[in-house]
C-alpha cells in the first residue's frame, strides 16, 4: 500500500532515493497525483519549512530536502500534466537587476515548488522588462523578487511600477531578502513581504487566494 506518510518523513530527512521510490510505488498503485503531491510531498516540505523557520534545521538540510523534492517532482510532473492536476499557481521569481546573490532566492524557489506552485526562475540580475514579459508569457499570478544589497533593493519598486504601468492589475508582487523589511514593502506598494523562505510560501498562497 502507498506510504504517503513515510514519503513525507523521508523528504524531511532528505532521503532522495527513498522519496523517489515511494512516489513511484504510489504512482504504480494508481494513487492520484494530486494526493501524492499534497499529502506526501507538500506535507513533508511544510514540515521542513516550519523547522527551518524555527531554527531547528539550517540551509544545508533545506537544500538536501529540496533536492529530494526535485527528484520526486521529475517523475510526478508528467503524471500531473496527464491528469490535469492544477498547481497552486505560477510564481515568477528572480533576484533584481544589479544583484547576483541567489542562494536565498533558490531556497524560496524550492520551498514554493514544495508548496505546490509552479516556479519560473529568471535567475539573477533580472530587469523589470524581463519580469513583465515572463508574467505575461506564463500567465503567472505572483512575482517574487529577492535583493541582498541595499543598493539593489530600490530596484524592486521599478518592477512594482512596471507591473502597474502595464495594466497587470491581477498580478501580485512579493519581496524578500536580508535588507528588505515589511516597512519597505509598504513604501513601494508591494503586495507582500516574507522574511524567510518558509513564510514566502504562506504569503504566496495568501496572494493567489486574495
Ligand atoms: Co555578497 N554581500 N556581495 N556575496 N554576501 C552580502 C549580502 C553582505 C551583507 C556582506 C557584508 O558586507 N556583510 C553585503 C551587502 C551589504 C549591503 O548591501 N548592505 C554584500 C556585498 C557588499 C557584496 C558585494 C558588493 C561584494 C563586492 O564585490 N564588493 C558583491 C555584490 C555582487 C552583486 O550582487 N552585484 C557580493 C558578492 C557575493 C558573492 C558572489 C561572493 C556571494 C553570492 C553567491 C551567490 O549568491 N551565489 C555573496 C555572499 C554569499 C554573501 C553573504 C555572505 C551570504 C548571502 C547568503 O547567501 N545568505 C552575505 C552576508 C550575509 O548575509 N551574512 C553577503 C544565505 C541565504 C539563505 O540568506 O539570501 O538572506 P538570504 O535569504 C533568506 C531570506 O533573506 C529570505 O529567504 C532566505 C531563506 O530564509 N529571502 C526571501 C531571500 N530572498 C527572498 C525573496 C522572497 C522572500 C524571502 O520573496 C520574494
Amino acid at each position: 500500500m502507498a506510504d504517503l506518510e513515510g514519503m513525507a518523513v523521508a523528504l524531511t530527512r532528505g532521503k532522495r532515493d527513498e522519496v523517489v521510490k515511494k512516489v513511484q510505488e504510489a504512482i504504480d498503485e494508481g494513487v492520484p497525483a494530486a494526493t501524492i503531491l499534497n499529502d506526501g510531498l507538500v506535507g513533508g516540505m511544510s514540515v521542513v519549512g516550519e523547522r527551518f523557520r524555527r531554527n531547528i534545521i539550517y540551509v544545508p538540510e533545506v537544500l538536501i530536502a529540496a533536492r529530494a523534492m526535485q527528484g520526486a517532482m521529475q517523475i510526478l510532473e508528467p503524471v500531473m500534466a496527464d491528469a490535469g492536476v492544477e498547481r497552486a499557481g505560477t510564481v515568477v521569481l528572480g533576484t533584481v537587476k544589479g544583484d547576483l546573490h541567489d542562494i536565498g532566492k533558490n531556497l524560496v524557489g524550492m520551498m514554493l515548488q514544495g508548496g505546490g506552485f509552479e516556479v519560473v526562475d529568471l535567475g539573477t540580475d533580472v530587469p523589470a522588462e524581463k519580469f513583465v514579459e515572463a508574467v505575461k508569457a506564463k500567465k503567472a499570478k505572483v512575482i517574487a523578487m529577492s535583493a541582498l544589497l541595499t543598493t539593489t533593493m530600490p530596484y524592486m519598486s521599478k518592477v512594482v511600477d512596471a507591473i502597474k504601468a502595464d495594466g497587470l492589475s491581477n498580478v501580485r508582487t512579493m519581496i524578500g531578502g536580508a535588507p528588505v523589511t515589511q516597512r519597505f514593502a509598504d513604501e513601494i506598494k508591494a503586495d507582500g513581504y516574507a522574511p524567510d523562505a518558509a513564510s514566502a510560501v504562506e504569503i504566496a498562497h495568501r496572494l493567489v487566494t486574495a
